[in-house]
């Protein structure tokens, strides 16, 4: 271990531990609701943002120290950044990450050398993986950063570009089926429009939808058994994207038949620019029966922009978790930290203290949210606020058994409402008891 050598391997010490590098409530082996704290959460790491990101932002370059980086684009270089990686993942004890082809690999304006260079550091992941027991939460391509994508992947105008995307996600299935990926996803960056002076959108939908279903073809022919996933985000960097929250998704999985091989991979942050909240967003997937991983992160009100920051907020963390139990636990997603320290936190520990923050924020709402379950108050006021529905004239029209006129004759007969209090915040007050 060589990289972090001031770190310590990272464990719990409980809430009245001072040390920055302990877990204060992440406790990995605690029993929430018959499940270790492991178990429910599925942490993963993000490689694009804890190996790749110089924290760069539109004013300024890189902050980022990363000695062991030569900031080349050698396949040598890759390959030492996945040792620094594991070695992160070991001292964090987070079991799962997630990459894109061109994160764990360098785009080399040539197809077949950039291929080569994604397998080589594929075989050496795989090493990696066996000797520090960690596990491939996701793959996916980068098909929104290089130039040839500045129109769009699947759905650019040019044929050739589409290909060319085609061949990246061909070959990031490859890898991700070598890795034993848990699941593989798509997050079209670009996959929408600058202005629709110049844009076919329906065509560029059926391109779309093409692509998706050319690559569940083809999960079939190696036998990739992992999960799809659409990841919904409305813009940034492009104007519209065509994924821009979970209805959008869902209506274009149905649309095009693909309801029955996608899910959905949420992320806070392109919740709120969706102007939704993630629990908003998490409702409408599971609805669906469509919820599959979740993308960890937050937004900053005052920015308003895809900051993605760490997620601190234990109103979230808490509701994210009782979603999560509320459909009864992830299977092939977990919490990813699709998340990057700020710019002004530039050396490596923060790398840790930034994760070490998001699995404690977590760790809190897990038992916040399994406490609020167990009490039981919450689920009971909801039940009884629909009681209506579960006799009489509410039971009728739930069975599809009553005629409009059979409802006005009903309503004609029975006077004027009585609706009780939706009681708000008698339930803001009970949700504070938790935190
Ligand atoms: C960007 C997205 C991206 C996806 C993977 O905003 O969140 O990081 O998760 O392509
Ligand atoms: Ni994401
Ligand atoms: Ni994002």
């Amino acid at each position: 271990m060589a990289y972090f050598p001031d770190i310590p391997h990272v464990r719990y010490e409980g809430p009245s531990s001072k040390n920055p590098f302990a877990f204060k409530h992440y406790n990995p082996d605690e029993i929430i609701e018959g499940k270790s704290m492991r178990d429910h959460m599925r942490f993963g790491a993000a490689y694009w943002h804890v190996m790749r990101n110089g924290l760069s932002d539109p004013f300024g370059g890189a902050t980022a120290l990363m000695p062991w980086d030569d900031q080349s684009s050698s396949v040598d270089n890759a390959l030492k950044r996945a040792d620094v990686f594991f070695e992160f993942l070991e001292k964090i004890d987070i079991d799962y990450y997630c990459f894109h082809d061109r994160d764990i690999a360098p785009e080399l304006n040539d197809l077949a050398k950039s291929t080569a260079a994604l397998e080589k550091v594929t075989a050496h992941l795989k090493e990696l993986q066996n000797a520090h027991g960690k596990k491939l939460l996701w793959g996916t391509a980068c098909l929104f950063s290089h130039a040839r994508f500045s129109q769009g992947a699947a759905t650019s105008p040019s044929a050739d570009v589409f290909a060319y995307a085609a061949a990246q996600v061909k070959a990031a299935m490859d890898s991700t089926l070598a890795l034993g990926g848990e699941g593989y996803t798509f997050w079209g960056g670009r996959e929408g429009y600058s202005t629709l002076l110049n844009t076919d959108m329906k065509r560029e939908l059926d391109h779309l939808a093409a692509l998706l279903h050319l690559a569940v073809d083809y999960a079939k022919k190696i036998g990739f058994k992992g999960q799809f996933y659409i990841e919904p985000k409305p813009r940034e960097p492009s104007t519209h994207q065509y994924d821009s929250d979970a209805a959008a998704c869902l209506n274009f999985l149905r649309q095009y038949g693909l309801m029955g091989h996608f899910k959905l991979n949420l992320e806070t942050n392109h919740a709120t620019l969706a102007g939704h909240t993630m629990l908003h967003e998490m409702t409408v997937a599971i609805d669906a029966d469509s919820l599959g991983s979740v993308d960890a992160n937050q937004g900053d009100e005052l920015i308003g922009w895809d900051t993605d920051q760490f997620p601190t907020d234990l109103y979230l963390t808490t509701g994210i978790m009782q979603k999560v139990l509320e459909m009864g636990g992830f299977t092939t997603g977990g919490l990813n930290f699709d998340a990057k320290r700020r710019r002004e936190s530039h050396e490596p520990e923060d790398l840790f203290h930034a994760h070490i923050g998001g699995m404690d924020a977590f760790a809190r709402g897990l038992k916040a949210a399994a406490a609020i379950r167990a009490d039981g108050r919450m689920a009971d006021f909801v039940a009884k606020r629909y009681d209506s529905w579960n006799s009489g004239i509410g039971a009728k029209v739930e069975a599809k058994s009553v005629t409009l006129e059979e409802l006005s004759t009903y309503a004609l007969g029975n006077g004027e409402p009585t609706i009780g209090s939706g009681r708000q915040e008698m339930l803001e007050n009970l949700l504070n008891e938790f935190i």
